[in-house]
């Protein structure tokens, strides 16, 4: 299949072209390096080298003698690149991943919030309209998140994007429907997935634009078959307070001994999935697509849950390090229950690599290769959601918050 990967130079948006490449899809990369510009702006590069994307596919052509092709295009900005691209490739599927995802960095001021609502919004909206405009019959393949359904769940386990409801009809019937599940975003990216949805449910019933939406959970795991490879087509692995997810923190704080930074009590429950997973779990969309007329489908895309406090002390357990409770620098509850559907891809073939010691112990081993790039300045979280009340007692001297340099505008909407 003919696979355009939007976002393809970023923490998945990568393994997953070597991934649908390796198994024989002709692949096309877009990415406009917002996510390298972001390293720069915050001071903080992947803890693994990368290297440039020529060289990326240049090392991979030398590996498998196969090419991905490559674009760099600003979704959000240049539309009519986009649709010429479009019309040239005429790909079988779109993957989206072309949107900027952390939660931290997309509340660390005016400016970084304006920048995530318009560049996900916009890019989502150009390769709709895009699509619908150049007439090709493709199907868009979305990463989502588990998080437009905010993590409290009232006793329900989480269905897959659609939730039954029944409603009293005015002639006093019961009347049934099935409804988006409430969205519930907890930070400005968050917000973002939850309108990407709205835009899916309108393009895909006024244009029959066949769209699966998976909703992932935390991703974590650096390595995949592929990109162990080579050393040039190395996968990031982000560490610092803002990119960094929770697990990958935790195995890397571990890695230099640096105490790990619960969030609060640590009861806050997520959903996870390894790396090697998520690039499956593409695969498996893009080879099932829906068929024209079919509503959005939405898969979870999440192996299991976890809280938070579990895992920093399976972490400490197997490498010593001690646990640091941190002030909360967000808004959000302090513990929370999380159980989520995931028939969908499990029925489509997925066999989920789920947590194991092993592969923690891989993970910390890839940081501790590369612990001398480490900035431990770089490792707290100081983007807050809200300020402090102007009368609250100020915090303790070693963890009073530090905004660092939250004003400034972020890299990319400088270009
Ligand atoms: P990432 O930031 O590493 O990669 C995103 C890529 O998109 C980057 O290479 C960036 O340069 C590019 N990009 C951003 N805006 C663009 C634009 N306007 N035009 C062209 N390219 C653009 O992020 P990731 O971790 O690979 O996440 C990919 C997707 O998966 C995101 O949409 C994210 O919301 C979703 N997701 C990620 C996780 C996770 O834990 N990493 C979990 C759930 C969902
Ligand atoms: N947390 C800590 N300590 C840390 C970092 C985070 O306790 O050092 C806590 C946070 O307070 C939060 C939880 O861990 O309760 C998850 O934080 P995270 O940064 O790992 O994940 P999140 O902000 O939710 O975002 C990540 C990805 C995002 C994706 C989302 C999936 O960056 O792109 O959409 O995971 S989900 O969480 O299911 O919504």
């Amino acid at each position: 299949m003919k696979v355009l990967v939007l976002g393809g130079d970023g923490f998945c948006g990568w393994p997953t072209s070597l991934h649908l490449s390796a198994r024989g899809h002709e692949v096309v990369i877009v990415d406009n390096f917002a996510r390298r510009d972001a390293d720069v702006e915050l001071g903080a590069p992947s803890l693994t080298p990368i290297a440039p994307l020529e060289t990326r596919l240049a090392a991979w052509h030398e590996v498998c003698d196969r090419d991905i092709g490559f674009r760099r295009l600003n979704i959000a900005e240049d539309y009519e690149e986009l649709v010429e691209l479009l019309d040239t490739v005429r790909p079988d599927a779109v993957v989206h991943f072309a949107e900027q995802r952390a939660a931290p960095y997309s509340m660390r001021s005016s400016a970084h919030k304006r920048y995530t609502v318009n560049n996900n919004l916009n890019a989502t909206n150009n390769l709709l309209v895009g699509i619908v405009e150049s007439g090709i019959d493709t199907h868009v393949v979305h990463l989502g998140t588990m998080g437009v359904y905010g993590y409290g769940a009232a006793g329900v386990t989480v269905p897959e994007g659609y939730l039954r409801v029944r409603m009293d009809g005015d002639d006093g019937s019961e009347v049934e429907q099935e409804i988006l599940y409430p969205p519930s975003p907890g930070s400005v990216y968050h917000m973002t997935k939850t309108q990407d949805q709205l835009m899916f449910a309108f393009y895909n019933r006024n244009d029959e634009i066949r769209i699966t939406d998976l909703h992932q959970g935390i991703v974590w795991g650096t390595q995949t078959p592929e990109t162990v490879r080579d050393e040039r087509l190395i996968n990031r692995f982000d560490y610092d307070g803002d990119y960094g997810t929770v697990l990958n923190r935790f195995l890397m704080q571990a890695a230099i001994g640096f105490p790990l930074t619960v969030h609060g009590t640590g009861g806050q429950t997520r959903a996870f999935i390894h790396i090697r997973d998520t690039v499956r779990c593409v695969e498996l969309a893009v080879t099932h697509p829906p068929v024209r007329g079919e509503r959005v489908r939405i898969f979870n895309q999440m192996t299991e849950t976890h809280r938070l406090i579990e895992l920093a002390r399976l972490v400490s357990h197997l490498t010593g390090t001690p646990i640091h409770h941190v002030e909360n620098p967000r808004k959000e509850a302090v513990e929370n229950e999380l159980r989520a559907a995931n028939r969908h891809l499990l029925d489509l073939g997925l066999q989920p690599i789920t947590l194991e010691d092993g592969l923690l112990r891989e993970v910390t081993e890839v940081a501790r290769r590369y612990a001398h790039r480490c900035d431990r300045d770089k490792i707290p979280s100081r983007p807050r959601w809200t300020e402090p009340p102007a009368t609250a007692p100020a915090p303790p001297a070693d963890e009073r918050p530090d905004r660092g340099d939250a004003d400034a505008v972020p890299a990319a909407a400088k270009s």
